[in-house]
């Protein structure tokens, strides 16, 4: 490259990159009545600041190259915090290791600007190799928690490089700048992905969403959304774990299925947003629902609508991980205004937006899974039949 060129292209860059971050999101021309997706993802691969990417010294980098690339900018936890709408995103770099960094958006649902720097996530003794996935709760306690899961090489396995054992890793703060790393949570259940904290004390001890699993990507026997307590978050451990919503045959949730974000607490019910994973032809398909489970005891499930909530579709079906919508970060305004973030194919990252009115109705409303095809078009004739005078 000739360095006459340096000035200019990194001018252009410049342009470029501001131009994405300040682009205006507008609502998709259609919506279904029950949440309104937005046109542009909220974060890409491009959103990364240059100076993370970039040298930016002509001397030491005269043709202005990429020294660290972006890979993908996926799954994010999600916080209002101070009036400004923040994610805790998963950002992937092209040498597949996932970090946490937060963006801030004004409204929500565009102009979300990386902080400076990523987030520098203390370790526990044992190393992580790889960590992604947090889910951010405000709990009573007055902390900031951040889930996560920590992957780290399994070394009962020494000659296989893919052998992994999946926990959930965890650390707090009161400003998502300055992290203090607990313990890992200790499960006698196998391995553990998408642990959610529960907002709020339950019979005086810490509620945690589980997800048990036999292996690192199968969930074998004991799949399903899980449920326990624990005394303390320093020491968090479950000692027993009940299944609040398994996985089902020839449902949505039939390989697997995981909490999302923490749940939002409503008058009628706790709302639950989660991911099912079911099997296809062409590879895993993952989707997102939502359930409701009782104020009291939320590891009781009060609704349960049948099916998929979001499903990935147009260019949201394609990238690293292909038929694969994520959720693990909502916010619920003052207003009960929901901005749902949801990532596509683990490549970037969406909002939608619904209310808290639109989620229950939605909750109470759509008819239950009859788990057979009979049963399916029995619940289409009762519609029908309720029908009959609008037509
Ligand atoms: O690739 C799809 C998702 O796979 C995992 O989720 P689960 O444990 O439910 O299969 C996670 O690695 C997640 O980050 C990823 O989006």
């Amino acid at each position: 490259m000739n360095m006459k060129n340096y000035g200019s292209r990194l001018k252009q860059l410049k342009k470029e990159h501001e131009s994405l971050i300040t682009r205006k999101n507008i609502p998709t021309k259609t919506n279904n009545g029950v949440y309104q997706r937005y046109t542009y993802p909220v974060l890409t691969a491009a959103h990364a600041p240059l100076h993370w990417r970039y040298d930016l010294n002509p001397d030491t980098n005269p043709f202005l190259m990429e020294r660290l690339g972006i890979n993908a900018v996926f799954n994010a936890g999600a916080i209002k915090l101070n009036g400004k709408y923040l994610v805790v995103a998963r950002v992937e770099s092209i040498d597949r290791k996932s970090f946490f960094a937060v963006a801030e958006s004004p409204n929500g649902i565009d102009n979300f600007r990386f902080w400076d720097r990523p987030i520098t996530l203390p370790e526990t003794e044992e190393p992580d190799t790889n960590v992604y996935d947090m889910r951010v709760v405000e709990h009573a306690d007055g902390w900031i928690y951040g889930l996560f899961c920590t992957e780290r090489h399994d070394d009962e396995f020494p000659g296989n490089t893919s052998a992994a054992v999946a926990k959930c890793g965890i650390a707090r703060t009161k400003d998502l700048v300055t992290w203090e790393r607990l313990p890992d949570l200790i499960s006698h259940s196998g391995q553990q992905r998408n642990v959610v904290l529960h907002p709020e004390f339950i019979d005086g001890k810490y509620a945690l969403y589980t997800r048990p699993q036999d292996g690192f990507i199968d969930t074998g026997s004991g799949g399903g959304i899980g449920f326990g307590l624990t005394e303390s978050m320093e020491h968090a451990e479950v000692p027993n774990e009940v299944i609040v919503d398994p996985k089902v045959y020839h449902t949505i949730t039939e390989v697997k299925n995981g909490l999302g974000p923490a749940p939002i607490k409503t008058d009628k019910g706790w709302l639950q947003l989660a991911h099912g994973v079911r099997n296809t032809a062409a590879g895993l398909r993952y989707v997102l629902y939502t359930f409701m489970t009782d104020l009291k005891d939320p590891a009781k499930v009060i609704h349960r609508p049948a099916g998929y909530f979001i499903a990935p579709e147009n260019e949201e079906r394609v990238g690293d991980v292909s038929n694969v919508v994520f959720s693990n970060g909502w916010i619920c305004d003052d207003d009960g205004k929901v901005f749902i973030y949801y990532a596509s194919s683990d490549t970037r990252l969406h909002v939608a937006e619904t209310s808290v009115e639109q989620l229950l109705d939605y909750c109470m409303n759509t008819p239950e899974d009859g788990y057979r095809s009979a049963a399916t078009v029995q619940t289409i004739n009762s519609i029908i039949d309720k029908n009959k005078e609008y037509l």
